[in-house]
């Protein structure tokens, strides 16, 4: 079933109109993979015109021009992959950011379908002298002190060749062509990094013998912290969501099943932790292996004897990098990567 922008709106939560930002609803993340029309949508500009080419260029010695049918032909890869938001959580961040208000759900997991990138790269051949590459959408406009600039962002070279990246030019979403709003007729698929490096729309990938320095790069998904240093955004950080209950639901007394979401980009991750009182005390949940490489986990918790009341439910993931999340959201001035460990209150009856 292909879906339209306005089965999209009807499904997600809009947070703004054009450019198309919109929330998705906590059923996203109810399975394995977020079903399209339930997969979160960011925008920076309005939605492009594509003329269904990718130029390959810069400092490569065989530049070349692909159509759609010219990536199919190449052996395709299928990876599951969640996309995260670098603004997640933002609206949780005190004091607020400026930047798009998103609350808890500009996260999302879908199945992509595509060529992988580094075998497109090597058709091109990368001069010696290559060190990142540059790839640009379509899409463009006024932005910040720009009169008129496009969606471009760079990975290093090292990393956009290497097969083990996974990194893919996917022309399918969930075994559909790709959607508009989601980047059709192709986007990168950065597994691990937070959204903005998974370019939509793509136009154009140049391979360059410097560093990138656009807008995209080095001012907006930067890190700037409080105390005046900076640092890119790059992979996603590890963070844990319960599902089950749902927020603001009521259940009976008794024993009741927890269950929830957890995912990292540094690798899989090795323990979700719950607390059912406030205040720490962590008790581990049963945590599912992952299931590919790229994707959330599931873990569950058995929660005895609930008594009637409210309750805080509390669950706190940490990752194969030993990385955890901080009680308090980490404050940058743009609001970025928030992981902090979420209140869920439950009511018992
Ligand atoms: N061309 C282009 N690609 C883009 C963006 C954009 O504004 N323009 N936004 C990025 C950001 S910030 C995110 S989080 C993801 C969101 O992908 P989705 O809309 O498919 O969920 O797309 C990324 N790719
Ligand atoms: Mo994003």
């Amino acid at each position: 079933m292909a879906t339209s922008l306005a089965d999209v709106r009807g499904a997600l939560t809009m947070i703004s109109r054009v450019p198309f930002n919109a929330e998705a609803p906590p059923a996203a993340l109810a399975g394995e993979v977020t079903p399209t029309p339930l997969h979160y949508v960011r925008s920076n500009f309005p939605f492009p015109a594509h003329d269904g080419t990718v130029t390959i260029g810069g400092a490569v010695s065989n530049p070349m021009t692909l159509t759609l049918d010219e990536l199919r032909l190449l052996p395709a890869l299928e990876r599951t992959v969640t996309l995260e938001c670098a603004g997640n959580g933002r609206l949780a961040q005190t004091p607020l950011p400026a930047g798009e208000p998103w609350g808890r759900y500009a996260v999302s997991t879908a199945r992509w379908r595509g060529a992988p990138l580094h075998q497109v790269l090597r058709r091109a051949a990368p001069s010696p002298d290559g060190l990142e590459v540059t790839f640009e959408g379509a899409d463009h406009g006024r932005y910040a002190r720009h009169e008129d600039i496009s969606f471009v962002r760079s990975l290093p070279l090292s990393l956009a060749s290497d097969p083990a990246s996974d990194i893919l030019i996917a022309y399918e979403m969930n075994s559909e062509p790709l959607n508009r709003e989601h980047g059709a007729p192709f986007r990168l698929i950065v597994p691990g990094w937070y959204g903005m490096a998974s370019v939509k729309w793509l136009k154009r990938i140049d391979v360059i013998s410097g560093r990138y320095e656009g807008e995209f790069q080095t001012n907006h998904y930067v890190y700037h912290h409080a105390d005046h240093s900076s640092e890119p955004v790059t992979l996603m950080h590890v963070r844990a969501r319960i599902t089950d209950p749902a927020p603001g639901s009521a259940i009976s007394a008794g024993t009741y099943r927890v269950r929830g979401k957890a995912w990292s980009g540094a690798g899989p991750v090795t323990s979700v932790g719950v607390s059912i009182t406030g205040g720490g005390e962590w008790q581990a949940a049963e945590l599912e292996p992952p299931s590919g490489p790229h994707h959330w986990q599931d873990w569950s918790f058995e929660w005895r004897s609930a008594t009637v009341g409210r309750h805080t439910l509390r669950a706190r993931a940490t990752d194969a990098a030993g990385h955890t999340q901080p009680e308090a959201p980490p404050w940058n001035r743009l609001g970025y990567g928030n992981n902090a460990v979420e209140l869920q209150y439950v009511d018992v009856y």
